[in-house]
Order: C-alpha cells, then sequence, then structure tokens
C-alpha cells in the first residue's frame, strides 16, 4: 500500500546540483519522469530509438560499452538529438574501482564518457575520495540494486548513502526505495507487462515506484525498447508515471 507520508513535490526538493536542477526543470516543463533505457546494440537502432522516445523521456540511458559499432560521430548525432527533443544523455558504467582507475575509464578509452555524458552512474563501495574524479557530470551513486539476491542489504545502503550525501558531485542515487530528501532518486525495475526476467531482474510498475518509493525518475529499459511501437509506449509509461506522481502529492 502507498504510504501515508507526501511527497516533497519535485519543485521543492532542494537539489544543489547543477545537473539535478536541468533535469528537474526538463521533468516539470514535460511533465514526464521517465528515463528510458536505451540497451540496443547499434548505434542505427539506439538513434531509431532516440527519435521515438525523445520527446517523452527527461534522459536516455546508456550503456555504451554494449554496441558494436560506437564512435564519436554516433554521440555528436545522439547530442544533437537530446538538444532539439531536450533530454539528458545518462551512461549507466556503473564504475567500481579505486579513483584512479575510475578516472581513466571516465577520461580515456574509446568512450571517453566524460567528454559527454551529463550523468554517469557510480557504486560507492571504494569509498567518498574515488567519486572525486568525476567532474563536470552529474554522479548517481548505486546504493541499492534491483536484482533477486542483491547484497545491497540495509547495512549497505545506509553505509553507501553516507558515502554518497557527503560527496558534492552526488546528484542522485538508484534505489528501491526513499532514501534522501536531498538527492534525486531514480529506480530501474519498471515494466508494467511482467514481474521479472529469467536472470534475475525484478520488476514493479510505474504506480509502485511513484506512490510506494517516491522515487523522483522511473528507468524503463526493456518494456519500452522491444515493444512494438516504442514512441506509443513511451508516451503511456510518461503519462502513467507523470499520473501517479501527481496522486503522490495529496
Ligand atoms: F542499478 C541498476 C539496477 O539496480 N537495476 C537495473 O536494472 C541498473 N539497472 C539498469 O536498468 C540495467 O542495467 C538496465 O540497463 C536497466 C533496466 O532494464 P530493463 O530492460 O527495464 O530490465
Amino acid at each position: 500500500a502507498p504510504p501515508e507520508v507526501k511527497r516533497v513535490p519535485l519543485e521543492q526538493k532542494q537539489i544543489q546540483h547543477p545537473v539535478g536542477k536541468r533535469l528537474v526543470d526538463i521533468a516539470l516543463k514535460k511533465k514526464s519522469n521517465l528515463i528510458a533505457s536505451a540497451d540496443v546494440i547499434t548505434t542505427a537502432e539506439l538513434l531509431k530509438l532516440a527519435e521515438e522516445v525523445g520527446d517523452h523521456v527527461v534522459a536516455l540511458k546508456l550503456h555504451t560499452d554494449i554496441i558494436k559499432d560506437f564512435s564519436m560521430d554516433f554521440i555528436e548525432n545522439l547530442k544533437k538529438i537530446a538538444k532539439e527533443k531536450d533530454f539528458l544523455l545518462f551512461e549507466d558504467r556503473k564504475f567500481a574501482d579505486i579513483g584512479n582507475t575510475q578516472e581513466l575509464q571516465y577520461k580515456e578509452g574509446i568512450y571517453k564518457i566524460g567528454s559527454w555524458a551529463d550523468m554517469i552512474t557510480s557504486h560507492v563501495i571504494a569509498g567518498e575520495e574515488s567519486l572525486k574524479v568525476f567532474d563536470n557530470v552529474g554522479v548517481v551513486a548505486i546504493v541499492e540494486m534491483s536484482s533477486k539476491g542483491t547484497l545491497t542489504d540495509d547495512y549497505y545502503i545506509g553505509k553507501a548513502l553516507n558515502v554518497a550525501e557527503s560527496a558534492p558531485n552526488v546528484m542522485g542515487v538508484v534505489a528501491q526505495r526513499k532514501v534522501s530528501d536531498d538527492l534525486l532518486l531514480f529506480t530501474p525495475g519498471v515494466n508494467i507487462s511482467t514481474s521479472g526476467d529469467n536472470k534475475g531482474q525484478q520488476y514493479n510498475t510505474p504506480e509502485r515506484v511513484m506512490r510506494g518509493y517516491h522515487t523522483d525518475f522511473m528507468i524503463v529499459g526493456r518494456g519500452i525498447y522491444q515493444s512494438a511501437n516504442p514512441k506509443e509506449v513511451a508516451q503511456e509509461y510518461q503519462s502513467l508515471g507523470w499520473a501517479a506522481y501527481e496522486a503522490s502529492l495529496s
């Protein structure tokens, strides 16, 4: 059942991070709390999906390391679509190493994530100082995962949240519960047609994550990009998510 407490409306949240503020502005303007996860493996599919869902999302979440034909030209094309349709680029890299290695992974290699991403995900397992290397980006800290049997128990979440709250470049967290009013909350594992896959993923409905967890942004992958009509389905998730958000305000 939804909790009795009202949520803090997005426009009243005390978000310090400039990327967090931009994301909130886009959400209020578009009436959307939807982030589509574009887990497709070619740049052609990804650009097509970005065009189709772009009007309905606040950000497009990427795993660039699964793309077969990644290039910086592709990034330039994607940035054009993001600018035109007003959404942010969110690389779900889930960094999980010492600061120096994370810095190399963030800035170097083929992907040069630091040169184009608006937001990135990082584990906080290596401690607060390891996060300092992420400059000019909004860091979303993974404090709890959606999968069955995850090791992110209450103890881990508490410790991870302490790290996230003390790092000034952290704008939000990924979790399956309400954690902090000062950080934006992102919740993956959202699907309206199925409750899980056979690889440990567990799904909730938009209603559940918006009204039950008071999440700020829901992340939908296969529910959208594997559907027959991603544009229409993205619009459906957008309306369901926004209606559930508004219902949780009163
Ligand atoms: F941090 C997490 C998590 O706890 N669960 C997730 O599912 C991230 N994810 C990502 O969200 C995952 O890597 C996928 O990119 C996406 C969920 O995709 P789905 O197709 O909706 O299951």
